[in-house]
């Protein structure tokens, strides 16, 4: 969330929800609850989910998917920080995950979930999320619900808005917050923002077998900040629409100096047009440098590539790729309806929401019905390209999701509300609270081609009174409400790991299809696998001793390890040799610097170990994984150099 002060008639707007966040009492929360509540959403113990809902983790760096209709808590996902509790980060096959330009960084603030599409629907292959801080595109295979592959993205700064999808995945889009100049360390002063800065978007191929993502190409825009995003879809496949701020291009006091203008834009980018230009060569190579980390399901372990250059094409040359509509505001969220035609901007301090037509503005374009230029880009006429205003929605708009029956829903992050509207006549029919301050919101499949509807989760910023007190650092909490009725229900608060920015949800079924249940031992090619007991060994090679050691119910071999020296660098590599699908085995030993091991059926992963004394040191299995668990025991002797 940006902060939100302006000199607007939406001050008192405004002074109430920064009252809600500096301690006065917000009215207490009538919830009104239906009679059935608690049966709708009650799994019964046994039962599965309809719904899996993936969800950031905000400043926790992960994601953490969830069981709807229960808000059971179902597994965090460790993306971006090290996670110790199965060694992510930590583990000599994990650590190159987290490497970047900047060195090794062990933490990030993730915001925007993206599932992969096939036919503008949630396909359950992949899922996509950013890192802010240091600009980061992870890629979550869903088979095995494991982070792969993270790539850094160059010439970006506060990576927000991103990931997006295209209709069939042809493209992962990133957009920078921050326009920064150009280029490898460029060192200009910041009051040449508006000479030297520039907004960069990242059109990110992905493979469709293997999901490896790629740079195709950066586009280079106006220096202005960019906000979030949504791919088009049906009439609008080939275009994909952006929120900008800050068209005062302030580079200071921003609260301030950014909401001068009454209106930003919203971009709207044709990137199949940059595609043939890159096709006729009309890139240009400019040299920036980035990591590239991928995690190898054959070696269980991942390897860092650096790649050097980035094609690049640029708006102020190539002027019909992208174009700009006013938008009042402060636009932060870009939606687009299910069929493609309506795009829905909501600025964060607008009265109204406008909805764009894609068609209304593909003919401005070819009329050049245009109110002049900015920064060499065509501004479309506001009323040539508006279909028209939801009004009175409430306050704050932020983020608009569609439901199965040509509704949409915005949330309100002033008036903490949701709102339902008619997509086509705009004409809002309900309003439902939120408790409290809600960000952005997500219906199941809600920017699907055809939306599953049946649930909205609203994903607050603020949990005040709704949970036990747990000091000031309060739970984040999501809700849950019933959108199946003409009516809005709420059905149920849970909490949240870290900050629920946004979340996607999707049927159960599309992401179990693709669960892979089997990790063949005879296909591990680890260069340290153990695949029997008879293959374990301790070797030593100058300072640095491997010992290949194996788990299975219940021991670990070897159990007695002598003839290590009080300097040696010492790496166990436990590989984990059950057959069952879904039995880890953990690994841990008394002064480990780090972490644990947790290995899956198959898997082989490797914790260092430098002792620093002499003596002998207890190893043990930290997952409870038979009744003879507590026997998965043993040594290491240390003696003196
Ligand atoms: S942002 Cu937080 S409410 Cu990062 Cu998607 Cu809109
Ligand atoms: Cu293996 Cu506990």
């Amino acid at each position: 969330m940006t902060p939100f002060i302006k000199h607007s008639k939406l001050m008192l707007a405004v002074a109430v929800a920064t009252a809600a966040f500096t301690g006065c009492k917000p009215k207490k929360a009538e919830t009104v609850i239906s009679g059935d509540a608690a049966q709708k959403v009650y799994v019964a113990p046994g039962k599965l989910d309809e719904v899996y809902l993936f969800a950031s983790g905000g400043f926790s760096g992960q994601v953490a998917a969830y069981g709807i209709p229960s808000g059971r808590l179902l597994k965090v996902i460790p993306v971006f920080s090290q996670n110790p509790e199965n060694g992510w980060g930590y583990t000599e096959e994990t650590k190159a995950m987290l490497n970047t330009s900047h060195g090794f960084i062990p933490w990030d603030d993730a915001h925007h979930p993206q599932l992969s599409k096939t036919d503008g629907m949630d396909d359950g292959r992949w899922l996509f999320i950013n890192g802010n801080n240091t600009p980061r595109i992870a890629r979550i295979n869903l088979a095995t619900f494991k982070t792969e592959e993270i790539l850094e993205v160059p010439n970006s700064g506060g990576n927000h808005s991103s990931p997006y999808c295209t209709e069939n995945t042809e493209y992962v889009v990133a957009g920078t917050r921050f326009s920064v100049p150009i280029g490898n360390n460029t060192d200009v002063p910041i009051t040449s923002y508006k000479e030297n800065f520039r907004g960069a978007l990242s059109f990110i191929n992905v493979d469709q077998k293997e999901g490896n993502m790629n740079i195709a190409f950066q586009l280079l825009v106006p220096g202005v900040d960019y906000d979030l995003a949504r791919s088009g879809k049906g009439v609008s496949h080939g275009w994909m629409f952006f929120s900008c701020y800050n068209s005062e291009q302030a580079h200071t006091l921003l609260e301030v100096n950014a909401s001068q203008r009454d209106k930003d834009f919203i971009m709207a980018v044709n990137w199949k047009k940059a595609e043939e230009y890159v096709k006729q060569g009309k890139g240009k190579k400019m040299p920036a440098t980035y990591y590239h980390n991928k995690y190898d399901e054959k070696t269980h372990s991942a390897k860092s590539t650096v790649e050097k250059e980035v094609l690049t094409l640029d708006t102020r040359e190539l002027k019909d790729i992208v174009y700009f509509i006013p938008c009042p505001k402060s636009p932060h969220g870009a939606d687009v309806s299910p069929d493609g035609e309506n795009i829905v901007a909501s600025g964060k301090l607008a009265a109204v929401i406008p909805v764009f037509s894609f068609k209304k503005l593909t003919d401005a374009i070819a009329k050049k019905t245009f109110d002049g230029e900015f920064d060499n880009v065509s501004v479309v006429k506001y009323e040539a390209a508006l279909a028209g205003e939801v009004q009175k929605p409430g306050l704050g708009p932020l983020h608009t999701e569609f439901d199965d029956k040509g509704y949409a829903y915005t949330s309100m992050f002033v008036s903490s509300e949701i709102v339902k509207w008619k997509v086509d006549t705009r004409e809002v029919v309900d309003r439902v609270p939120t408790y409290y301050s809600i960000g952005h919101l997500c219906v199941v499949g809600g920017d699907n081609k055809k939306p599953y509807g049946k649930y909205v989760i609203a994903l607050n910023k603020i949990t005040k009174d709704r949970y036990l007190p747990t000091g000031p650092e309060l739970t984040q909490s999501a809700q849950l409400f019933d959108i199946s009725g003409e009516k809005m229900n709420l059905l149920l608060d849970f909490p949240t790991i870290g900050e629920p920015h946004y979340a996607q949800a999707c049927p159960a079924e599309v992401i179990m299809k693709n669960q892979k249940k089997i990790f063949e031992l005879s296909k591990n090619e680890h260069p340290y696998a153990a695949k029997n007991e008879q293959e374990t060994k301790v070797v030593r090679n100058g300072k640095r001793v491997d010992v290949w050691m194996t788990a299975i119910r219940s021991h670990l071999a070897p159990d007695n390890i002598e003839g290590i020296k009080q300097g040696d660098e010492v790496y166990f590599h436990v590989t984990n040799l059950e057959q069952d699908w879904d039995v880890p085995h953990g690994f841990a030993i008394k002064g480990a610097e780090n972490t644990e091991l947790l290995i899956m059926p198959g898997e082989t992963q490797t914790i260092k170990w430098t002792p620093k004394s002499t003596g002998v040191f207890p190893f043990y299995c930290t997952d409870f994984c038979s009744a003879l668990h507590q026997e998965m025991q043993g040594y290491a002797r240390v003696s003196a150099a």
